[in-house]
């Protein structure tokens, strides 16, 4: 097989990149760039154009995943998929996701000026909605491609206007009447790369340049309100109130501790997002609406804390005679990456003598979801103090390249196989 002769070109990644984050619909702070919006199809059809330009063949399926194949000479073997996404939460960085779609094109371009033709398919997947921004719920695309988001779902999932994504979906032209057709078998894909940026600060407290991912840690994910009574702050005795703020904070305080008390090292609970209504002064909160997000890389103690939780929330309720809604949005397993693709990725790692550190994501992924029909195994690369979902989101262009050039040979090694 004829070897690859080039570098990973880090102006060619940052040339990508730069023209991506244009399509921003706040630049006033950091990058927004959300599902379907006009800024988010435009950086859709974007991406699309540097596809083309590769010579690549671009599909997308009922939900809007976009697939860029490099066809292999045996088009009968299961094609070997990189990608991540495009999508944003708001007022973010510009290399969440897009880091990985940019290094997916950037080994293709590799593969290409080598002049090699890899026997088993390449496809660069864009995956659809990574982010929960616009419907709430995480890896709508690549939840969808492992047959966990059916068209019902679609249905019921709404934004903050009420329109559901598959309204959304049947207006931008796609036909719903496919979306059956989305889930992907297991062993139709014979493996799969993401390279994401870490967006943590191991690698950089370590100073090192690659990280290979051994599990990803799974989300599961509550909306909670807490209806209490509203009241005046003034006239109201302190015994006599049924503050409903007071009852998100304990809650907020018991998530804390439960995940502090974790036995998992990667316990992490986090209250993010909260609505007191009416969020007045010398008013006392009468409802409010609030976030729980839990994540783990163990799933037995991630169930553990859930279940402690809710014992919690009866435990409120009773003692503060408020009422609690509580809406459990997912709960996702932790995935692990395969043993053979990481061992190709270490080879990679110590062929080109480039020092690398086996680790948990914290975060989770797209492969978290392609996990569950396809191997997987990701690379990360170093995030500037740690720092993302955040307009300061940071990561050096030539480490991309670095987790690059390990990416390309061991595609390459993947579609020989
Ligand atoms: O929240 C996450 O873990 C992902 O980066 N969206
Ligand atoms: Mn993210
Ligand atoms: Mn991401
Ligand atoms: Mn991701």
């Amino acid at each position: 097989m004829k070897l690859l002769t080039e570098q990973a070109s880090a102006d060619n990644i940052a040339r990508i990149l730069e023209k991506l984050d244009t399509f921003n619909s706040d630049p006033s702070r950091g990058t927004t760039r959300v599902l379907f919006t006009p800024v988010e199809i435009a950086g859709r059809n974007y991406i699309k154009e540097e596809m083309a330009a590769l010579g690549l063949t671009v599909r997308e399926d009922a939900i809007g995943n976009i697939f860029a194949a490099l066809p292999g000479t045996d088009p009968s073997l299961a094609p070997v998929w990189t990608g991540s996404h495009i999508d944003t939460v708001l007022q973010a960085g510009m290399y969440d996701g897009m880091a990985g779609v940019v290094a997916g094109l950037e080994a293709v371009r590799l593969i290409r000026a080598a002049g090699i033709t890899p026997k088993r398919t390449i496809e660069v997947v864009v995956y659809t909605s990574e982010e929960p921004t616009r419907f709430g719920l995480n890896c709508l695309g690549s939840r969808a491609l492992a047959g966990a988001l059916t068209l019902e779902d679609a249905e019921r999932l709404k934004d903050e206007e009420g329109r559901t994504l598959a309204e959304v979906l049947a207006d931008l032209g796609y036909d719903l009447a496919r979306f059956k057709d989305i889930p992907i078998a297991r062993g139709a894909v014979h493996g799969a790369i993401e390279l994401h940026i870490e967006q943590g600060a191991v690698l950089e407290s370590l100073g090192l340049p690659i990280g290979l991912v051994k599990t990803i840690s799974a989300p599961t994910n509550f909306e909670v309100s807490v209806r209490g009574k509203q009241s005046h702050a003034g006239s109201t005795p302190m015994h006599l109130r049924h503050d409903a703020f007071l009852a998100c904070c304990e809650i907020a305080l018991e998530l804390e501790r439960l995940a502090k008390a974790s036995t998992s090292p990667d316990t992490v609970g986090t209250v993010g997002k909260v609505e007191v209504v009416p969020n007045a002064s010398n008013v006392i909160s009468g409802l409010v609406q609030f976030s729980i997000d839990i994540r783990d890389s163990d799933y037995e103690t991630k169930s553990k804390l859930v279940a402690g939780l809710q014992t919690f929330f009866r435990e409120v309720e009773a003692r503060r005679k408020v009422e609690l809604d509580i809406r459990q949005i997912n709960d996702d397993k932790p995935t692990h990456s395969d043993p053979a693709i990481l061992g190709l990725l270490e080879e990679a790692c110590i062929k080109k003598d480039i020092p690398y550190h086996k680790m948990v994501s914290g975060a989770f992924h797209d492969s978290m979801m392609v996990g569950r029909f396809a191997p997987i195994a990701m690379i990360f690369v170093p995030s500037k103090d740690g720092i993302s979902h955040n307009p300061d989101e940071f990561t050096e262009y030539g480490d991309i390249a670095k987790g690059t050039d390990i990416l390309v040979e061991t595609l390459l090694r993947m579609t020989m196989e």
